[in-house]
C-alpha cells in the first residue's frame, strides 16, 4: 500500500490536552530545533477556535502545551476578523521565519490571515491577505523568478476552485490566476482547495489538496511546473486518503478527512498529519517517491 495509515490512531484526542477543550484537530506542521511541532487547532468549548502547540521528537507522541500560544485576542486591530476564532494554518518557512496562513472567522465570513513566528511563541500578525470568502491558502517556500506564490480558495457564488497569485512582498499580492478546478463527476465534484503547503521535488511543486463530494472530504496530490506553478503538471485521479475508519467518519463533522500539515523529510520520507471527522489527530506515512508516482500514473 502506497500511503500507510499509523495503526495506532488517531495519535492526539481531546484527552491529551490539559485544558477544556471541544476537539482537536486539522495541525500545521513543521520541524523547528530537530523536534517535530505540531500547531494544532484547537476548539473551546465555546466553539471557536485557537492554536496549541504540540511537540515530539519522534513525529508520533506528541505532547500538547499546557496552553493556547495564539488566540483571536493576540490580533490587536485585526481582531474584528478573528472573532470567531482561528482555524488550519498552514506553515512554511522562508529564511529564518516561519510564515503562517490561516482562516479567520468572523462575521465577514472567512479570510485569510499571515502572520510570522521565529520562536512558535510570539506571533506578529502581518495582514490579512485575502477578502472573505476565502480560505485553504498556502505559501510557496521560495521565489519562483523572483516573485512569492501562494494558493488559496475562494468561494466564489457556486465556485470553489484553487487559484494561485503572486507577491514581491508576502503582502500584496495579484495577477491571480484560476489553478484547478474540480473534475467533474468524481470524488471532489462539490470543491476542492490546498491541504499542504508545496514541496521541491525533482519533478514539480507536490503538495496535498483535498476533494469533496457531498459530506465526504478526501485528500489527493498535484504536481505543479517547478518554473510556472500556474500550470498543473500532473494529479492524482483517485483519492490517497479517505475516511473509512470508525474515528476518521464518526466525529463532529462525519465523513471528513482533512490535513493542512506534513512533514517532507530530507530522504524523502512523508509523514502526513489530518484529522478524522473534525475531531482528532492522526498521522499517515508515504514517500514523495510514492507521490510522484501516484501522481503520474493517474
Ligand atoms: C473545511 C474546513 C476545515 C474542516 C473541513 C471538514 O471547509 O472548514 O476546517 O476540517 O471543512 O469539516
Amino acid at each position: 500500500m502506497e500511503i500507510i495509515k499509523y495503526s495506532k490512531n488517531p495519535i492526539l484526542t481531546k484527552e491529551d490536552v490539559p485544558f477544556r477543550v471541544n476537539s482537536i484537530f486539522n495541525p500545521g506542521a513543521v520541524k523547528f530545533d530537530n523536534r517535530y511541532l505540531l500547531l494544532c487547532r484547537v476548539e473551546l468549548p465555546t466553539g471557536k477556535s485557537v492554536f496549541v502547540n504540540a511537540w515530539s521528537e519522534n513525529g508520533i507522541n506528541f505532547k500538547v502545551e499546557n496552553q493556547p500560544c495564539f488566540v483571536p485576542a493576540d490580533h490587536g486591530k485585526f481582531s474584528p476578523y478573528v472573532e470567531w476564532g482561528i482555524e488550519d494554518a498552514r506553515i512554511t518557512r522562508i529564511n529564518d521565519s516561519y510564515y503562517l496562513t490561516y482562516t479567520g472567522y468572523s462575521n465577514y465570513m472567512p479570510c485569510v490571515i499571515l502572520s510570522e513566528t521565529k520562536d512558535f511563541k510570539s506571533f506578529n500578525v502581518l495582514d490579512i491577505i485575502t477578502e472573505p470568502s476565502n480560505k485553504d491558502c498556502a505559501i510557496f517556500p521560495e521565489r519562483i523568478n523572483g516573485k512569492y506564490y501562494k494558493m488559496d480558495r475562494p468561494a466564489a457564488e457556486t465556485r470553489r476552485d484553487i487559484w494561485i497569485n503572486e507577491s514581491t512582498d508576502l503582502i500584496h499580492w495579484g495577477s491571480n490566476r484560476m489553478l484547478y478546478s474540480p473534475a467533474p463527476g468524481t470524488w471532489e465534484v462539490s470543491r476542492v482547495g490546498n491541504s499542504t503547503p508545496p514541496v521541491r521535488t525533482d519533478e514539480g511543486w507536490l503538495f496535498l489538496y483535498h476533494g469533496v463530494r457531498g459530506p465526504l472530504y478526501k485528500i489527493g496530490a498535484m504536481l505543479l511546473d517547478i518554473d510556472e506553478p500556474w500550470k498543473v503538471i500532473a494529479k492524482t485521479n483517485e483519492p490517497i486518503l479517505s475516511p473509512d475508519l470508525i474515528f476518521e467518519r464518526v466525529g463532529d463533522v462525519t465523513n471528513a478527512i482533512f490535513t493542512n500539515g506534513w512533514i517532507v523529510e530530507e530522504n524523502g520520507d512523508i509523514k502526513i498529519y489530518y484529522s478524522g471527522a473534525d475531531t482528532n489527530i492522526c498521522i499517515a506515512t508515504t514517500t514523495v517517491k510514492e507521490l510522484l508516482a501516484l501522481c503520474k500514473k493517474q
